[in-house]
């Protein structure tokens, strides 16, 4: 739709508007607008009259353009694309999306879970990963996150933990993160947080792109077939750009540099063709396979090794084309775990079945009305049609007087309406693999969600030295935020005791507190083996695909060394991106002016994957005084990065503090290859990790 009113008459031009003139403005109801800059006065100076409808209307709905924002997930990034099912597995699902060769348009919406619509897009937070599949048998919301395990086990926890994590009741802060008194409240005094803690407390939190990211469906679904048959399934998707993350002192920088980091990120690349896709993968297993098992595959703090179960990719999901309005689509995009469609069905995770009710009912609360499955983004692409009428909002006028039924209006020549269909309609799953313990009401959990430390054990064991390091400096720094609660920071290392009693002295002598007593494990953890799957460096994809280089330049820089540099990181498919003191840019060797994409106070380098230092020995000289390029080349090496300078630049790496490594180069062939990484063995001489 343009963003002109639209005459719905006969389809033809509107009365103030012929062909190829400028649209004329109107009121909401059609009216040509002859001033919108004055209000109608008595007098010059005179007040302004109630009679200006012109006026009223436009402050009228100026009054009430903000919708309440989502309770959790509030910040978020929208695309639209296209699903395609690459594999046949219709032994599995009778789902039309996952036909071989099917297409699908899908809308993806990405978010951080505690801050509010208008806060940062890199803390420390989970991110939500959730995609609407508009298929040919109705719509199937797959609304998960960028971490496997979740936060509790039963929905009924949910408003606690999220009243514990968002900005605290009384003072209203901190905004977008958990490093305070209330969540580590919560978090110590329940231990089935442990695992996702461990998630939380790692650099999964702290994604370097949202098109780096992995993706979960979190919960234990099934899949059935044309015979009924069903199966479990974890469904994940892989980013075909690799995992990625950033180190907590760039997230915190990236914060002052670039409030909408992601956001840009994910905008920027899409309207440039770079097209961010994923692989969509499953993990299929049966009730046989779950009873092995120390864990319970209903419980949503649990994974499934993928050493056990390995995923098999069934598709391929690309984001081609951004929103062309954020309110009408990203910010009224409504997620539901309940659509869902013929050959997927829920399993009894009680989270799950809490997150049936939650998603619907939210919505009313936000969109205001029971219709908002009418909204462009929320439409289905198939037909629809159904008994439910009226409504505040309705925009669909049903003909004929078939709002009931069973009725026999059809025998008297009218139009008798839809009718459900035992073939095509959805039908649930028996229980019959399902374990037996349903029937009586309990309010209790099965035993084994009783093990809350086995798979945060898992967890840890499987990162690299580094990735620890990073799990425990976090969990030192969040429990040091714990501003008035004493007894939280020993509690939460007590719990951590039953994970790994070296992990907990870590974290104690970090806080600088004695070890504490051991809390009593509701169930012995048992040991698992570990999984290289889990972490992120051991699966780090050396490429500079979808990354940018950031090319410092000034007055004097060689001309042939930027030529060919800025083609080096071309052909290696990164994004060269020339920063200068100046943004009118900077007279090369040659004489020529060389533009910049970017000033260099306002493209510090965190917001880059590598550097280069492209300065002739005047070029340096000058730069030498400028406390942003110092700072420029010392948080490119702080964050780990590659560095390529030339000699003349030497005397600013000096004076950054830069030592030699594998990830400070010259300018040749070498930069770019030691770009397409990062410097993790460099950290332990730049700063104290826990
Ligand atoms: Fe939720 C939004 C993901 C548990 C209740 N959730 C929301 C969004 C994502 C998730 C990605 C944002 C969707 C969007 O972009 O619009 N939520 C999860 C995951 C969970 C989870 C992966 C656990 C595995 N959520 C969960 C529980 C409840 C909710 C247990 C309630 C009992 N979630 C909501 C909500 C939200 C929501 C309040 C806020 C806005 C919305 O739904 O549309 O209903």
């Amino acid at each position: 739709m343009s963003n002109t009113v639209k005459s719905t008459g006969d389809g033809g031009e509107t009365h103030q508007q012929a062909a190829g003139e400028t649209p004329v403005l109107t009121t909401n109801h059609g009216v040509a607008i002859s001033d919108n800059q004055n209000s109608l006065k008595s007098g010059a100076r005179g007040p302004t009259l109630l009679e200006d409808f012109v006026l009223r209307e436009k402050i009228f709905h100026f009054d009430h353009e903000r919708i309440p924002e989502r309770i959790v997930h509030a910040r978020g990034s929208g695309a639209h694309g296209v699903f395609e099912a690459t594999d046949d597995i219709s032994d599995l699902s009778k789902a039309a999306l996952f036909t071989k060769g099917e297409k699908t348009e899908v809308f993806v919406r990405f978010s951080t879970v505690a801050g509010g619509a208008g806060s940062v897009d890199t803390p420390r937070d989970v991110r939500g990963f959730a995609v609407k599949f508009y298929t040919r048998e109705g719509n199937w919301d797959l609304v998960g996150n960028n971490i496997p395990v979740f936060f509790i086990q039963d929905a009924i926890k949910f408003p606690d933990l999220v009243h514990s994590v968002k900005m605290e009741a009384n003072s209203g802060y901190p905004q977008a993160g958990s490093a305070h008194d209330t969540f580590w409240d919560f978090a110590s005094l329940t231990p089935e947080t442990t695992h996702m803690l461990f998630w939380a407390m790692s650099d999964r939190t702290l994604p370097r792109s949202l098109r780096m990211m992995e993706g979960f469906g979190v919960h234990t679904f099934k899949l059935v077939n044309d015979g009924g048959k069903a199966s479990f399934v974890k469904f994940h998707w892989r980013p075909k750009l690799g995992i990625q993350s950033t180190i907590w002192d760039e997230a915190l920088k990236l914060q002052a540099a670039d409030n909408d980091y992601h956001r840009r990120d994910l905008f920027e690349a899409i309207d440039t063709g770079a097209f961010p896709e994923w692989e969509l993968a499953i993990q299929v297993f049966d009730q046989e396979f779950a009873d092995a098992q120390p864990y319970d595959v209903l419980d949503a703090t649990k994974l499934i090794p993928e050493e056990d179960v390995p995923l098999r990719v069934i598709g391929n999901l690309t984001l081609n084309r951004n929103v062309d309005n954020f309110f009408a689509e990203t910010e009224q995009v409504a997620f539901l775990p309940t659509n869902i469609v013929p050959g997927i069905d829920f399993s009894n995770d009680p989270l799950l079945q809490g997150r049936l009710f939650s998603y619907l009912d939210t919505q009313k609360s936000r969109l205001g009305t029971t219709n908002f499955h009418q909204i462009p983004v929320n439409a289905p692409r198939c037909p629809f049609g159904n008994f439910q009428r009226d409504g505040m909002m309705q925009t669909l006028v049903p003909k004929g007087r078939a709002n009931y039924e069973p009725n026999s209006l059809a025998d008297h020549g009218e139009d008798g309406g839809p009718r459900e269909s035992a073939e095509k309609g959805f039908a649930t799953t028996n229980a019959t693999t399902e374990p037996e313990e349903t029937g009586e009401k309990l309010r209790v959990r099965a035993e084994l969600f009783a093990d809350h430390y086995s798979q945060a054990r898992l967890f840890l064991k499987s990162q690299t030295e580094s990735e620890q390091a990073h799990i425990a400096s976090s969990f030192v720094f969040e429990l040091s935020k714990v501003g008035q609660l004493d007894q939280v920071p020993p509690r939460m290392v007590a719990n951590l005791r039953n994970v790994d009693e070296d992990f907990a002295k870590r974290v104690a002598d970090g806080l600088g507190i004695a070890l504490p007593k051991k809390t009593t494990a509701a169930r012995e953890p048992v040991d698992m083996a570990p999984s290289d799957a889990l972490s992120i460096h051991k699966k780090m994809k050396e490429t500079l695909e979808g990354r940018a280089v950031g090319i410092l330049i000034a007055d004097g820089t060689d001309a042939g060394a930027l030529k060919s540099l800025v083609a080096a990181v071309t052909k290696a498919k990164g994004k060269a991106v020339i920063v200068a003191p100046k943004v009118g840019g900077a007279k090369l060797s040659d004489g020529t002016t060389q533009k910049a994409d970017a000033q260099l106070a306002g493209a510090p380098s965190q917001i880059f994957d590598a550097v280069a230092v492209v300065l002739s020995e005047d070029g340096c000289t000058a730069l030498l005084k400028e406390g942003a390029a110092v700072q420029w080349a010392m948080d490119a090496f702080g964050h780990l990065k590659a560095i390529g300078a030339t000699e003349e630049a030497g005397p600013l790496l000096d004076k950054a503090g830069i030592e030699p490594d594998a990830g400070v180069t010259g300018l040749d062939g070498a930069f770019v290859t030691a770009a397409a990484k990062r410097y993790y063995d460099r950290e332990p001489k730049l700063r104290t990790l826990a």
